[in-house]
């Protein structure tokens, strides 16, 4: 069985991801500079289809223009040498002490401009790199302080820059997709557009909100005790699924973005039962990069790093796997059509029918057998126990 990842299984990082340098809140760098056109290089040898980048991770704060434009010349160059691409880019709203508010929401108008013209000069070098997903991970949108921000007003200013910005993409002509990342906190204390569920809301709010989606990230909802799978199912039954950020957690705690798998790994199987097969009852799905977000471990050199990389991709291929394993197994079909799993999928009500017609059912009501419904045996045990054999290759 060939279990290398190839171009169509679409596997892309975050040029932070592989090029973190392990610099955390308690200690300084373990690994030296990447540079963005080395890790298209070794990434595209371990099998991945594309990078990603915030405008900071590419060009280092503070290059001037011929070094800007040296660094883009490079990273292009081992795009058209390798093939591989960009799909996604986004910016950097929360490193520089002049976001220590916010970018979008900071209560200091100024710096919400700066903000604006920031992403604005990331979007045109996303649009000259082909990007089709523009992601916003509002990191530093929040507070520690419930009376220092007025939520209300944030979620106004938030809103006036991502219409303002879809304005810009659609007037450029760039054709971007915004995703919208949802994080309950840290670094700030709370952050805006916590979950799934806010971020939905939030979009439903904004002007052009038929460009606007979530790009959600597996341990940022584990954080908040959040079940991913069922964020994510939800985020594609509002087709909003537009990107996607892989990684573990281990419950809740601060954000690990650990490889994908390796926190909750059977949520992370049935996450990749979703994405592959469209769930327990099929149906439509999602087709756009697999994206890893997560950080390899301080411990490793950059030895480590490409070993973890690759762990992202070689994870993800084994749960396609086993999940195919799965529903092709015929004692797990049994028990799904014994667990009534798609019978979730007809209509509580007969074609047409009204209020009245099931007033006048006598036997959903009056005569129902309740007793029989009350005692009877859903069979979800015995689904769950297939699935841990199957994830552990102790069947099939
Ligand atoms: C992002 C994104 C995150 C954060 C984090 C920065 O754009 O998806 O989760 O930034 O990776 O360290
Ligand atoms: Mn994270
Ligand atoms: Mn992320
Ligand atoms: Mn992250």
């Amino acid at each position: 069985l060939d279990r290398t990842p190839k171009r169509e299984d679409k596997f892309s990082f975050g040029l932070w991801t592989v090029g973190w340098q392990a610099r955390d809140l308690f200690g300084e760098a373990t690994r030296p500079v990447l540079a963005g056109a080395e890790a298209v290089h070794e990434l595209a040898k371990l099998g991945a289809y594309g990078i990603t980048f915030h405008d900071d991770d590419l060009v280092p704060p503070g290059s001037g223009a011929a070094e800007r434009d040296r660094i883009i010349g490079e990273f292009k160059q081992a795009l058209s040498d390798t093939g591989m691409v960009v799909p996604m880019v986004t910016t950097n709203l929360f490193s520089d002490p002049v976001f220590k508010d916010g970018g979008f929401t900071s209560n200091d108008r100024s710096v919400r401009r700066y903000a604006l013209r920031k992403v604005m000069r990331n979007m045109d070098l996303a649009a000259e790199l082909g990007a089709q997903t523009y992601v916003f991970w509002g990191g530093r949108e929040g507070s520690e302080v419930d009376f220092a921000k007025d939520i209300r007003a944030a979620l106004d200013r938030y809103r006036e820059g991502i219409d303002m910005l879809a304005q810009y993409s659609i007037d450029k002509g760039y054709g971007l997709r915004f995703a919208i990342e949802p994080k309950p906190n840290e670094p700030r204390g709370d952050i805006l557009l916590p979950s799934i569920g806010h971020a939905l809301a939030f979009i439903n709010e904004c002007e052009h909100a038929d460009m606007i989606g979530i790009n959600p990230e597996t341990g940022h909802e584990q954080m908040a005790s959040l079940n991913y799978t069922h964020g994510i199912a939800q985020a594609l039954w509002s087709g909003k699924l537009f990107h996607i950020d892989l990684n573990g957690q281990k419950g809740p705690r601060y954000d690990q973005d650990l490889v994908f798998g390796y926190g909750d790994l059977l949520q992370a199987f049935s996450t990749v039962d979703l994405l592959e097969n469209g769930g327990p009852n099929g149906g439509p799905t999602y087709d756009g990069p697999r994206h890893f977000d997560y950080k390899p471990l301080r411990t490793e050199s950059m030895v480590g790093v490409w070993e973890s990389a690759r762990a992202n991709m070689e994870l993800y291929i084994r749960l396609r796997e086993k999940s195919k394993g799965f529903r092709a197994d015929p004692e797990v079909q049994e028990a799904l059509e014994a667990a009534r799993v798609a019978e979730l999928s007809q209509p509580t009500l007969n074609e047409g029918e009204s209020y009245d017609a099931l007033l006048a059912d006598r036997s959903s009501f009056e005569d129902y057998d309740i007793d029989t419904a009350r005692e009877q045996n859903y069979g979800f045990a015995r689904l769950q126990r297939l699935a841990i054999e199957h994830l552990l290759g102790t069947r099939g």
